[in-house]
């Protein structure tokens, strides 16, 4: 009976990486594999969100002074409960929670590798059903194996990923991640319970025509800004448009989108909140290593964001990425010869 290889699993496909990789120990495999039994575990319990009381504010707010949903604590738990009981993880840092978490055993202090994740990013979209998602980020430590991870294996430049990745709730649930190697998407199939490639080798087309962004801040963006949001919507079949503005306001879902249609997401930064919204650490660096990966660029509208050096851990960023050829144009709005 012929062998059907064309449904290969989250599993089979990063082992089989392994075989291309003779010196790697596995542990990057099992990190993965680890990020994605929690996502099968947050994916119940969004799926299910509208069911049952775990809608709703917690109660509490989180270090970004946002009011936290039940869902948002869920998530957390499950990613750092994943990651804690694995063995290829030494600590962790999350949107959710104040500092870092070193794991501190005698197995974890072995391990290779850090993750930061925003366990559940867009979580003001759970209540009206709206696509969210969890974003994260590994690197290898720099710290001496065998001792409890540092705060300096966290506070790397993007450019240190060794992997990251998103998972988006949406239509379907779809974990997408990237190494050096290439960018691959896999999306859950519930009658296996398992995550099955169905995106290989995934490229940001060079150009396209949807640009995201949050127009009721427009007036508040610097005029450079401005400019290039008005280009968009000048845009013509003269001039490579018509572009189509598309923005649900859960960065997930939009820079998916925008990855596999073509775009540009932008978050810029504001006249009261210079610095923009999105963290650096497991919002923009994820996103903008997956779309280097893919193709296209990334840039905190004054230089490249996988090579900021971080200073804290839940430090924000301006943030444009997208389709290069739709942010080289942008380039020259922001920064003109
Ligand atoms: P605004 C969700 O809260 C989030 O962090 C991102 O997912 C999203 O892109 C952004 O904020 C939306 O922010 O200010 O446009 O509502």
């Amino acid at each position: 009976m012929a062998i059907n290889r064309k449904v290969q699993t989250l599993d089979e496909f990063t082992l089989q990486q392994l075989r291309d990789f003779p010196q790697a120990t596995g542990e990057l495999s099992n990190l993965l594999r680890d990020i994605g039994l929690a996502a099968k575990r947050i994916n119940v319990e969004v799926n299910k969100a509208g069911l049952v009381d775990i809608l709703g504010d917690y109660g509490t707010t989180n270090v970004q002074g946002e009011e936290v949903k039940k869902l948002d604590i869920f998530a957390n738990n499950q990613m750092m409960g994943v990651l804690q009981h694995g063995v290829s993880c030494a600590g962790i840092g999350s949107e959710e929670m104040d500092e870092f978490v070193v794991f501190n055993d005698e197995i974890s202090n072995k391990s290779k590798y850090v993750c930061l994740f925003d366990p559940l990013d867009g979580s003001s979209n759970i209540d009206v059903n709206v696509s969210i998602g969890t974003i994260f980020s590994v690197y290898r430590r720099v710290s001496e194996l065998g001792k409890p991870a540092t705060e300096a294996d966290f506070l790397q430049p993007g450019n240190k990923q060794v992997a990251a990745g998103y998972v988006v709730y949406g239509s379907s649930t779809m974990l997408v991640y990237a190494t050096r190697r290439g960018v691959n998407g896999f999306t859950l199939d519930p009658s296996i319970g398992e995550f099955t490639l169905s995106h290989p080798d995934i490229k940001c087309p060079p150009n396209g025509k949807l640009y995201s962004v949050n127009h009721g801040n427009f007036f508040k963006y610097e005029e450079p800004v401005k400019a290039y949001i008005t280009a968009c919507q000048k845009k013509d079949k003269t001039n490579g448009g018509p572009y189509t503005q598309r923005y649900i306001a859960s960065m997930v879902a939009d820079v998916h989108r925008n990855l596999i249609k073509g775009g540009i997401f932008m978050y810029p930064g504001t006249s009261d909140r210079p610095e923009g919204k999105l963290r650096l650490l497991y919002e923009c660096n994820p996103f903008a290593f997956i779309m280097e990966v893919a193709g296209g660029k990334a840039s905190n509208g004054k230089q490249r964001v996988l090579d900021i050096v971080p200073t804290k851990l839940h430090q924000r960023t301006p943030f444009f990425v997208g389709s290069i050829e739709m942010m080289q144009e942008l380039e020259t709005y922001l920064k003109p010869e």
